[in-house]
């Protein structure tokens, strides 16, 4: 079949719109119409050549949701109709990462989806009789898509799609990060460094789970209003600071040092900050941002020695099958919000333009609607 996409032919270079051939589901597959994408800054790390794993051409985006429109042989778990969530951590529930209990990474099929290909090492999609990698395992930036029974969560169908294909990326990775990874207890305080798609949804996580002080960080004062609107207490404008000056402002209103602190940046150096701004004996922090390629962190073992602890997060320690239709209940019944950080509604010949705006910093998410 047909499907319109908006294909990244090669770094740094805008994507363009073509219309692609998708071959259908094999079996353990299901094809899927793609109904609305967000845009994250980690389709524009790939996009920007930074991402070890990025493959070209590829068709990027992993944010999305849909319906499935057809299944291949042996699926069971979901069927023409039903309204999906794709998932780049998929769920298998019989690896050795699934059973363990300790991590939602699974790793059924992990290596072919770093190289942009389905579990059985071949592409679905193709241009001009070329092959072009899937991305992520979603390559939501096509309006229909394969994808792998185990990499969809299957979510109600009253939840509207272009708010609810957010729950695909940054609202699960935010509020999961607290919830599942921090694990943020009634009264801890929380500072969030970079208040952007996901560094937002930490704060509405933060809210929810309990913390009295939580305070943002972030080089673009437009983000304050926006950090205030979820929870935010407090607002460190780091523009033309040091890294120590951002440490000592956290420190200053925390008594020392926040119980946890998050990495929403991206940044090599703004870890470190996270790190050292957590309260020495038991702070932790917790890296969510993706680092370019060859990127490393350090701090003093001093800080480690002292108590601190630095771990990360993939899409929020969420077990995709499982929470994410219980996120999406959450959303529905109001419990966690969305629809105001969706800032932009584009179609998907706009979508050059969302990728502008993120880099601009005047979205929160700009989200296609098919
Ligand atoms: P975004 O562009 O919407 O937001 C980034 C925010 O960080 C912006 O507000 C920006 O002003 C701020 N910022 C940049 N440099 C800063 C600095 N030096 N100090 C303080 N603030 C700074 O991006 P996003 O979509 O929120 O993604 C954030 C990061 O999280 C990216 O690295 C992305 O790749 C990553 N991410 C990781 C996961 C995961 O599962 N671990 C999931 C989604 C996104
Ligand atoms: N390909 C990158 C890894 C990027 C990365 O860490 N991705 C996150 C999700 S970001 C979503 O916006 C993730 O899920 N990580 C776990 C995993 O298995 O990739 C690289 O550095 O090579
Ligand atoms: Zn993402």
């Amino acid at each position: 079949m047909k499907s319109r996409a908006a294909v990244a032919f090669e770094p740094r270079r805008p994507l363009e719109i073509v219309e692609l051939d998708l071959e259908g589901p094999r079996a353990g597959e299901v094809l899927v119409e793609i109904m609305a994408t967000g845009i994250c800054h980690t389709d524009a790390y790939t996009l920007d050549g930074l991402d070890s794993e990025g493959n070209f051409p590829s068709i990027l985006g992993h944010e999305g949701a849909g319906i499935v429109r057809e299944i291949g042989a042996g699926v069971s778990s979901v069927g023409p109709g039903d309204h999906v969530i794709p998932l780049y951590t998929p769920e298998c529930r019989q690896c050795k990462s699934c059973l363990s209990g300790k991590t939602n990474l699974c790793t059924a099929i992990r290596v072919t989806q770093g190289k942009g290909v389905m579990p059985d090492g071949t592409s679905r999609f193709s241009y001009r009789g070329r092959p072009v990698f899937h991305y992520m395992g979603c390559s939501t930036f096509s309006n229909f898509t394969v994808l792998p029974e185990i990499a969809v969560a299957k979510i109600r169908a009253d939840a509207p799609f272009q708010t609810s294909c957010y729950i695909g990326c940054g609202v699960t990775t935010g509020v999961g990060a607290v919830v599942n990874t921090a694990k943020v207890q009634v009264g801890d305080s929380v500072a969030v460094f970079g208040l952007g798609g996901i560094g937002l949804n930490v704060i509405q996580g933060a809210r929810m789970a309990g913390a009295t002080r939580i305070i943002g960080i972030d080089i673009n004062p437009h983000r304050e209003p926006w950090g205030r609107q979820f929870g935010m207490t407090d607002f460190v404008d780091a523009r033309g600071k040091a890294g120590s000056e951002i440490v000592a402002a956290v420190q200053a209103l925390t008594d020392g040092g926040a119980d946890f602190t998050f990495d929403c940046t991206g940044n090599t150096d703004v870890m470190r900050q996270a790190l050292e701004a957590c309260h020495r004996g038991w702070g932790e922090s917790i890296i969510i941002g993706v680092a370019e390629a060859g990127r490393e962190i350090s701090t003093r073992p001093f800080q480690l020695v002292t108590g601190r602890v630095w771990r990360g997060t993939a899409f929020g320690g969420a077990r995709g099958r499982t929470d994410v239709p219980k996120i999406v209940d959450w959303y529905m019944d109001g419990k966690i919000s969305i629809d105001p950080m969706i800032t932009h509604i584009l179609s998907l010949d706009e979508i050059n333009k969302g990728f502008d705006l993120m880099h601009a910093g005047e979205s929160i998410r700009s989200v296609v609607v098919y």
